[in-house]
């Protein structure tokens, strides 16, 4: 007999509006925010109906609304591979190494996210998630005792544990232990105002670095934000002040373009919020925050190079429309339309039949340039659906302070993210080939 499971896509969107309802009530701002972008977006599509159109064909008018990404920060291999175990149960799984100790950020990163076209198109709700690298703390004594106190602390309900247990010994959940399994679920990412350790253990952990205190001080790896996907990033940001939100100074990413590339975002600084030290006395930590993201098309390992190799051109401003002017002069190199991205190889695409391609199939030997020229065929960008690690560097920066915290000591570590994971992590451009490459074979193109 087949049990009656939910599928993992429905409790991966069951578990995105959770939190972001219990994000909304955390932090209000992120309510506005969201509000923002509603309108902003509903403006855009309004203003333009071959974007609608376009969207609306490629099936992503219905992920819109409840597109968002999150991210946490944890402590220890046990959180993580734990993590694993329970994205797994939402149809998430980790893609892509991202190491921000370059950028003096003593963490690295994956991506939690579905990657099926099918779970993507559902909802392509993905957690930016952080492993903090306690190595990289000089003090020795400091860093035993902040391996010590995450020793201590399980940041998972145990009945989160047991159900995420009985996921992998049945193959699924039903829908009553799916809804009580998102509610345990939600437990580890709740914000605490009580830390764990005294004033002075604060203190100490965020004098060596701001986010070191974030992970360790806390019972649970709050939410640090989530972030609504936006049809135009350059009028949201320069409406959050009307809606008495204070962004960060410059829009991360490539400049705005014909056809948008990877992926823009900003974010609000984060709030600083009261605290209760265990000894008693009070203080303020800051951590939360809101970000929005645009996206684009995904780029072949060519179009990276030269997208990493433009920005580093361009370096960085201390004025968001200088930057972006600049940035645009330097991305000028970057060809602006689908069919040179197609032809020179720089993005992915996903190709389908037209109408004329129905009633007129591709035969052996006929070319996807021919098939496109006699619009049998039709290409569309594919959506990137991962982080970028320079833009996720100045992120947590917004959140940090004004203060640069370098640390350049780090080196990347992919393999000790991985056996803290439990698995290799998967590679993000195999996957935008296959799904490139499957979608010309439904096409009977091979
Ligand atoms: C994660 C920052 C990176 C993004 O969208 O690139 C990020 C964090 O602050 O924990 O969320
Ligand atoms: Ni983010």
């Amino acid at each position: 007999m087949m049990p009656n499971f939910l599928s993992s896509d429905a409790i991966r969107t069951l578990f995105s509006q959770a939190m972001s309802t219990l994000y909304q009530q955390e932090v209000p701002q992120y309510g506005t925010l969201t509000q923002l972008v509603t309108a902003v977006n509903e403006r855009t599509l309004e203003a333009n109906p071959e974007l609608k159109n376009r969207l609306s064909a490629a099936d992503e008018l219905s992920r819109l609304s409840v597109e968002r990404h999150g991210a946490i920060r944890v402590g220890k291999a046990d959180e993580l591979s734990t993590l694993r175990q329970m994205f797994a149960v939402m149809g998430m799984e980790a893609v892509g190494y991202y190491d921000l100790s370059q950028a003096g950020v003593p963490v690295h990163s994956t991506a939690f996210r579905p990657v099926s076209d099918r779970a993507l198109r559902h909802n392509p709700f993905r957690v930016f998630t952080s492993l903090l690298r306690l190595e990289l703390i000089d003090d020795a004594a400091l860093r035993e005792k902040a391996a010590a106190i995450l020793a201590a602390r399980d940041i998972f309900t145990p009945g989160c544990r047991a159900l995420i247990a009985k996921h992998q010994q049945q193959g699924g959940l039903n829908a009553a232990d799916a809804a009580t399994f998102v509610q345990e679920a939600l437990e580890t990412f709740r914000w605490h105002a009580h830390t764990t350790v005294d004033s002075a253990t604060y203190r100490a952990l965020s004098q060596q670095h701001r986010l070191i205190a974030d992970v360790v001080c806390f019972r649970g790896c709050h939410i640090n934000h989530l972030t609504p996907r936006t049809l135009d990033i350059d009028r949201v940001q320069a409406l959050m002040p009307s809606r008495g939100i204070d962004p960060k100074t410059l829009i991360e990413g490539p400049p705005q373009r014909k056809v948008p590339i990877l992926l823009r975002q900003t974010s609000f600084k984060a709030l600083e919020e009261a605290v209760h030290f265990n000894d008693g006395t009070p203080g303020t930590h800051t951590a939360r925050f809101g970000e929005i993201e645009q996206r684009g098309a995904a780029l072949t390992p060519k179009g990276r190079e030269l997208y990493d190799r433009l920005l580093a051109e361009a370096g960085t401003g201390s004025d968001n429309q200088h930057h972006q002017q600049h940035l645009s002069a330097v991305f000028s190199d970057f060809p602006d339309d689908e069919e040179s991205l197609r032809e020179q190889q720089l993005a992915w695409f996903r190709y389908r039949l037209t109408e004329k391609g129905e009633h007129l199939p591709p035969r052996a030997g006929e070319s996807v340039t021919q098939l496109l020229a006699e619009e049998r065929l039709s290409a569309e960008p594919i959506v990137y659906e991962d982080f970028l690690p320079v833009s996720a560097a100045g992120i947590f920066q917004s959140n940090l302070g004004d203060v640069a915290q370098t640390r350049s000591a780090g080196n990347a570590s992919r393999a000790d993210f991985e056996s803290a994971l439990g698995c290799t992590v998967q590679d993000e451009m195999a996957l935008y080939q296959q799904m490139q490459q499957r979608s010309l074979e439904r096409c009977g193109v091979a």
